[in-house]
């Protein structure tokens, strides 16, 4: 929406001069063909170790080692080691895009699009696109997102909003455990070697990560992203990255027709927007039952999830979410002008509203650290 409607139909100019102000997110603005999504190549990769420091290599990935097919269901007790087992991250800490800003630091001179591709390129979390691609649908919670202009480069830092900091702060001890459990299935899943055993026995350390950066485009927007990978599959058909990434969900087991219709209408969105934008082929659930064992396995195809809401009214539709997405990166695009590390344009969104924009200057929402800044500018 742009301006007041009556004095834009009366002066047209208005619309080349003034970005929008705000960018509405119904579902049925956005349907229409899928729009122009380039196939994501993985760039390189990081890693973060028990005390998340960073390290420019692949040691904490893990390699995808299921238990054996023998007729046999698995039976994997996601609570076992909890709490005395679990070393959680430490979330106060607000890392923002500063991996990623390392990782693109030690690159920048031999980014594959030449140079100058980095300056018409956007920066940012695959999670954060990932919340994007499932605004049209989502009912319950909002974002915020921190853009800033740097170099031509456009960089997107997720800002938590109020609502999700008391949800942290208060979350009950069930959630807590949830949380654990979801760590605790890739403990079981994933081995620290190619054809090694898996070790449930250890600790749950959620500092440690792998991740990939890729480089993508959605329309006109070229992207560069990294994501968090649970596995490699040694035994993939390709070995080639990221196609041959495997990523592990836990999810309640199913036992109505209403639970599935459920699960597919919301699980499945997020796990599609997740998998589909790194280009992840594969996501292996492990079904858990109300006393936290996995007793059942199942590998949902990324490219085949939509199959099951394609006849559902109240499904999801992936062309709406990519459009959305590219939408809402030329909004972006167009209100982030000025190239300034220090200027912050926030947008903002909450269910059932359009998403919204805020300008700011340095504390507290510059994100872009000051030795990324001045290393970039030598
Ligand atoms: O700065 C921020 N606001 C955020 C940073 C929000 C979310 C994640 N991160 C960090 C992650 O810790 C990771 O190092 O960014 C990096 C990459 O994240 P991503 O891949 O872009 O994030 P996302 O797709 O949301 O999550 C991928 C995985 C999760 O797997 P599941 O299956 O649950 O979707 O990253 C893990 C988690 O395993 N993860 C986290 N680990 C520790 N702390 C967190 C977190 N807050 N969020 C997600
Ligand atoms: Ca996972």
């Amino acid at each position: 929406k742009r301006g007041a409607g009556k004095i834009e139909e009366a002066e047209p100019w208005n619309k080349l001069l003034l970005p929008a102000s705000s960018l509405p997110t119904d579902p049925a603005l956005y349907v229409g063909p899928f729009p122009f999504y380039r196939r994501p190549s993985e760039l390189g990769c990081f890693s973060l170790d028990a005390q998340r420091q960073y390290h420019g290599d692949a040691r904490a990935l893990r390699y995808y080692c299921p238990p054996p097919t023998n007729g046999q269901s698995p039976n994997f007790d996601l609570r076992d080691g909890y709490p005395d087992r679990y070393r959680p991250r430490d979330e106060e800490v607000q890392e923002r895009l500063d991996h990623l800003l390392c990782w693109v630091l030690e690159h920048r001179g031999r980014l594959e699009g030449g140079p100058g591709w980095l300056a018409g390129a956007i920066v940012t979390w695959r999670g954060h696109l990932t919340k994007l691609l499932t605004t049209p649908y989502e009912r319950q919670e909002g974002w915020q997102l921190a853009a800033s202009r740097f170099q031509g480069t456009l960089y997107l830092s997720e800002v938590e909003t109020p609502a999700a900091r008391v949800q942290r702060l208060t979350r009950p001890p069930v959630l807590q455990e949830l949380m654990y459990m979801g760590y605790k299935f890739e403990q079981y899943m994933c081995a620290d070697k190619p054809g090694g055993s898996t070790d449930p026995s250890g600790e749950v350390n959620t500092n440690v990560a792998f991740c990939s950066v890729l480089r993508s485009r959605l329309g006109n927007h070229p992207l560069l992203f990294s994501g968090e990978v649970d596995c490699i599959d040694p035994q993939a058909p390709t070995t080639q990255p990221p196609t041959c990434y495997v990523e592990l969900k836990t999810s309640k087991e199913m036992h109505s027709p209403g639970q599935r219709k459920s699960f597919y209408r919301r699980k499945l969105l997020k796990w599609w927007a997740q998998s589909f934008l790194p280009g992840v082929p594969n996501v292996v659930a492990g079904f858990r039952n109300p006393e936290g064992f996995v007793c059942s396995l199942k590998t949902f195809r990324t490219m085949e999830m939509f199959e099951y809401v394609r006849n559902d009214r109240d499904g999801w539709n992936p062309s709406v979410c990519m459009n959305f997405c590219a939408a809402f990166l030329s909004f972006a695009q167009d209100t982030v002008v000025q190239d300034d590390p220090r200027l912050v344009y926030l947008f903002s969104w909450e269910p059932g509203s359009p998403v919204t924009v805020s300008e700011h200057r340095d504390a507290p929402h510059a994100f872009l650290p000051t030795w990324y800044v001045e290393a970039m500018t030598q």
